[in-house]
């Protein structure tokens, strides 16, 4: 039997489909008997109860005098060195190449070579921070001195190598979803609270960020709402939510729709949707399009990044141009108005999480990649 492995984890634990995907590989990994360090600032926020193999080791950053700047990434290099060193751990996993990549990579000067280190790129760190030529050289310096980089789309792999020219392996490995917690869920009263008339029920979820394009979310919406009984619930918060609120007002909107703020457990929710909405400028993967069809709920997307790996046109959604939110609200429609092809869209989306998405597949492939690193085959 191949033995268990003792693996550091850094990620950015209070946001972002990045720390959710981290941790949720923590969990996953423990319970295949692993030992699993979470080496943070903070107790990533989907953690949830005790666990069995997961120990948390908090990032503590000296404020001393002299700093005008509290160095957190010198602190968390020297954290992971320690619990290296104190745990034997056989390897870091880090998600996010800034500054996790780096400070990996200095832990390992502190350490020796026999530590490992291997990096998750998610997104935002190549497609907005390598853009910026003050960081390019740090993130490719984390990319390059990495033991092994995996990246969660085909087209982060493509836009890793084009702007900061990489030439080394980047494994491509999706995320994923735990079919345990995402399945789709009979949620009748759930669903009554929002649709009492039985209206369609049409979801965004997000950071709220200018890349998500929120405005094309309120625009579709605007449409499908005019020829059908519809609903809007925005689950998230973020820097677009007054401009979102704003237009939902102006367009007469606000009996129409729902603003639930942050949420931490949204397999509930997502379950009472009829259609995920994703019109984003850029996105390497879209967790929250994987999360709604894993539980039966079809995407009406953008062609951007990673998403159209993930969101099969046709099949398990609809995917127009960035900004085409005419042709999303056609799709939309097209598909709420059709109860054969909507049920079609619902089964696909299942199967194809289940086959394409699962938490057992990628799990495998993140400890082929642990192996392969370590040298044991
Ligand atoms: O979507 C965000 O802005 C958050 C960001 C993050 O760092 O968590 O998400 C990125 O990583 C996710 C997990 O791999 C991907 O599903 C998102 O597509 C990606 N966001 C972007 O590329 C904009």
């Amino acid at each position: 039997m191949t033995r268990k492995l003792k693996i550091g984890i850094t990620c950015y634990p209070s946001l972002g489909g990045s720390g959710v995907v981290a941790t949720e590989l923590g969990k996953l990994l423990a319970e295949k008997g692993h030992e699993i360090h979470f080496i943070t600032h903070s107790i990533p926020f989907r953690l949830g109860k005790f666990h069995k193999n997961i120990y948390y080791h908090e990032v503590e950053v000296n404020d001393y005098y002299v700093f005008r700047y509290p160095p957190y990434d010198l602190a968390l290099a020297s954290k992971m060195a320690q619990v290296v060193q104190m745990q034997d751990l056989d390897l870091l996993h880090v998600h996010y190449a800034v500054p996790h990549a780096i400070c990996a990579h200095l832990a390992k000067q502190m350490v020796g070579d026999r530590l490992k280190t291997v990096t998750t790129l998610h997104g935002t760190d190549i497609t907005v921070l390598a853009q910026d030529e003050s960081l390019k050289d740090l993130i490719r310096l984390g990319i390059n001195t990495s033991d092994a980089v995996t990246a969660v789309s085909a087209d982060l792999i493509r836009e890793t190598r084009e702007l900061l020219d990489i030439a080394k392996p980047i494994d491509l490995t999706y995320n994923f979803v735990d079919k345990r917690i995402y399945y789709p869920r009979q949620c009748q009263s759930l669903k009554a609270d929002y649709a009492p008339k039985g209206e369609k029920l049409l979801m965004h979820i997000s950071n709220f960020r200018p890349v998500k394009r929120i405005g094309d979310v309120i625009d579709t919406f605007a449409r499908v709402a005019e020829v059908m009984d519809a609903k809007l619930l925005l689950v998230g918060e973020g820097p677009e939510l007054i401009k979102a609120q704003f237009r939902i007002n102006q367009l007469g909107l606000d009996d129409r729709v729902h603003f639930l703020g942050k949420q931490d457990d949204v397999a509930q929710l997502i379950s009472i949707a009829d259609l995920m909405l994703l019109p984003s400028e850029k996105e390497s993967f879209g967790l929250v399009a994987l999360e709604a069809m894993a539980c039966g709920v079809p995407t009406i997307g953008s062609i951007a990044g990673g998403i159209p790996e993930l969101v099969s046109h046709g099949e398990t959604g609809y995917l127009s141009a960035i900004g085409d939110t005419e042709s999303m609200a056609a799709n939309a429609i097209r598909l709420l108005s059709d109860e054969q092809l909507f049920k079609q869209f619902r089964e696909a989306c299942v199967r194809r999480a289940q086959s394409k998405f699962c938490n057992d597949r990628i799990t495998a492939e993140y400890e082929r990649i642990y192996y392969r690193t370590l040298g044991i085959e």
